[in-house]
């Protein structure tokens, strides 16, 4: 029995928890087992290592080469711990972020050598492959107006990023979209949230077993 593994991107704001937690319940509502989970963390070593990288004071002045490192460190774990094993049981596995937020985050916008980053992520990830990866595409001030409409003023490290950074991360998912259109689908962030949950569940319907 093999399952389903979906990945969710997206700059931030863009409305990727908002439609996991909409198709997760759409799901279990159909009798399907669902794993729900997100990245940097799903495991509580991958939970450390998102306060690492978002919160903690010893996470100030962090290279983007130990960025990268923690980033893929706390996918290699779950990965391993929790996707594969739901996969392997046949669940349809819910990710809020994957592989694809370290090529264009550290590969694209932090200009690390892309070679060098595709190189760790297939070290982190093995044989694990997203079946279809949804890009919620949205422009980063809209994105970043609604994080900071939630957020009561405390963004975490990487919020706190100029808006060119979102920029080039948006554009770094568009190029990746274009380079492999039958896994992903790309769609429009600025509609409501019902039109997003009815054009996922129009890709996702057809593929369940
Ligand atoms: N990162 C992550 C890397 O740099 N490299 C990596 O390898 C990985 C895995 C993770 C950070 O780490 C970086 C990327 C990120 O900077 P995070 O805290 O998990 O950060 O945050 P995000 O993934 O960015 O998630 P956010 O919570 O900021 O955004 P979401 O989940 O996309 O958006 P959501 O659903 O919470 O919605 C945001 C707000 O908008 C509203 C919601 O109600 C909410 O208030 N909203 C809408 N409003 C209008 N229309 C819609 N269609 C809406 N949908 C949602």
């Amino acid at each position: 029995m093999t399952g389903l593994f979906i990945t969710f991107e997206g700059t931030e704001g863009c409305g990727k928890s908002t439609q996991i937690n909409a198709l997760a319940a759409r799901l279990q509502n159909q009798g399907q087992q669902v794993l729900q989970t997100r990245e940097p963390g799903g495991t509580p070593l991958g939970e450390a290592v998102r306060n690492l990288l978002q919160h903690d004071k010893a996470g100030a002045g962090m290279s983007p080469e130990a960025e990268l490192l923690l980033f893929t460190a706390s996918r290699a774990q779950l990965t391993r711990e929790r996707i594969l094993p739901a996969i392997a049981k046949g669940e349809i596995v819910l990710c809020d972020r994957f592989m694809d937020s370290t090529t264009v985050y550290q590969g694209v916008a932090r200009q690390i050598d892309s070679q060098a980053v595709a190189a760790i992520n297939r070290f982190a990830v093995g044989e694990a492959r997203p079946d279809l990866t949804i890009l919620i595409d949205l422009s980063p001030e809209v994105g970043m107006a609604r994080v900071h409409a939630r957020c009561d003023g405390e963004l975490d490290r990487i919020e706190q990023e100029a808006i060119e950074f979102f920029q080039a991360v948006r554009t770094g998912y568009l190029k990746l979209a274009e380079s492999e259109p039958e896994r992903f689908l790309v769609l429009d962030g600025s509609a409501s949230v019902e039109t997003l949950e009815r054009q996922i569940w129009a890709a996702v319907q057809p593929r369940l077993g």
